[in-house]
């Protein structure tokens, strides 16, 4: 199984990532809106194929990303039946199953936090996803949203704690950067949880909590009733229309040599080999400007900030760090050419050999 957890820095959400190596199915669980573009090139990156967003609530600070994700992928919503939340494909119960090539979560409820909480549990009982029913020596908060210390109290102990010792939990949020805990060490150290603690205590500890709330939760709770989908008032999803371009899972916008070519008069190509590579062996494009890597940030008044940059290299290992290094110095319009001068010659298109 392919497994990987993925970080929201903006509102220190998990998502998570399982796939079926053999079927090439996947699921997400908790995607966010504005990570769509990170998760889809790292789906594409690893050959998956999306299949369904399971949310494990209804989040107050951050919109999902389940139906950005369906218009891309065609996956199915997956939440909680009684979230009642439009657009759901997939409204999910206490003891469902879903399946991803031929693995599967089993749904258990969980309420508390929200009253529509939900863990998944996969199949061997070897890792269980708990949204904010369970945080890493925490729990999520019982102040809005329905939420019930005495519900929380009796789904962390009765469907979470009771996994096996060794089940790994993943949380929807960390706010310290702790990645993973597990089912003995939360029954032992969670500090509202665990040990000799009791529904009292728990009360006690929940009811004088005195958090403000979540900055986002009068935007992120109506958009997730709606599965993420944009009102007329949300702005647009940011991505570059000057060129079709590829988000790489690394951060970098990649052009295709066929798409650079046809747009190749409106856009500075920046070639950043050294001087002696610009001619052999491989040649440059016929309209490249050469500014090796080493003094790009040195010549950066040679380049017009205006227009569409796509940098060039042997390779487009060299490009894809300058594309870096020219986004961060504020230059709105940049790519990578994919695959450099090898992918440009082996595609038989025109070079140039001209000196600089
Ligand atoms: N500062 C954060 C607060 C996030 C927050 O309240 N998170 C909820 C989960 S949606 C929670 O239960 N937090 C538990 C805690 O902070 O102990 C924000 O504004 O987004
Ligand atoms: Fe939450």
């Amino acid at each position: 199984m392919i497994f990987r957890q993925l970080f929201d820095p903006a509102s220190s959400t998990y998502t998570y990532l399982l796939g079926d190596t053999e079927s090439g199915e996947a699921l997400l669980i908790d995607p966010v809106y504005e990570q769509v573009p990170r998760d889809l090139a790292l789906l594409q990156e690893l050959g998956l194929r999306l299949q369904v967003t399971l949310d494990t609530h209804v989040h107050a600070d951050h919109v999902t990303g389940a139906w950005r994700l369906r218009q891309r992928c065609g996956s199915m919503i997956a939440l909680a039946e009684t979230a009642g939340a439009e657009g759901v494909n997939r409204p999910l119960r206490h003891g469902d199953r879903v399946d991803f090539g031929k693995r599967r979560l089993s749904v258990r409820a969980t309420p508390g936090h929200t009253n529509s909480c939900l863990t998944y549990v996969l199949d061997d009982q070897s890792m269980a996803f708990t949204g904010d029913s369970l945080l890493i020596r925490g729990c999520g908060r019982t102040d809005f949203q329905e939420g019930s210390p005495q519900q929380l109290f009796s789904s962390a102990r009765d469907q979470i704690l009771t996994l096996p010792g060794d089940c790994l939990l993943y949380p929807a949020h960390d706010y310290r950067g702790i990645t993973v805990t597990s089912v003995a060490e939360e029954r032992r150290f969670n500090p509202r949880l665990g040990g000799d603690v009791d529904l009292g205590d728990f009360a006690g500890y929940m009811n004088n909590l005195n958090l403000p709330h979540p900055k986002q939760m009068a935007v992120a709770v109506p958009a997730n009733l709606r599965c993420g989908k944009p009102d007329a008032e949300t702005p647009a999803a940011e991505t570059p229309d000057w060129a079709p371009l590829t988000l790489r899972f690394s951060g970098v916008w990649e052009i295709e040599p066929m798409a650079l070519l046809e747009h190749a008069s409106a856009f500075q190509i920046v070639d950043v080999r050294e001087a002696p590579e610009f001619i052999a062996p491989l040649g440059h494009l016929p309209s490249a400007k050469l500014v090796p890597l080493s003094q790009l940030m040195n010549r950066l008044d040679e380049l017009d900030r205006e227009r569409p940059v796509v940098a060039v290299c042997r390779s487009g290992v060299r490009s894809a760090q300058a594309s870096v290094l020219l986004t961060k110095a504020g230059f709105s319009k940049v790519a990578n050419l994919a695959g450099g001068m090898l992918r440009w010659k082996t595609e038989g298109l025109r070079v140039a050999w001209d000196s600089p």
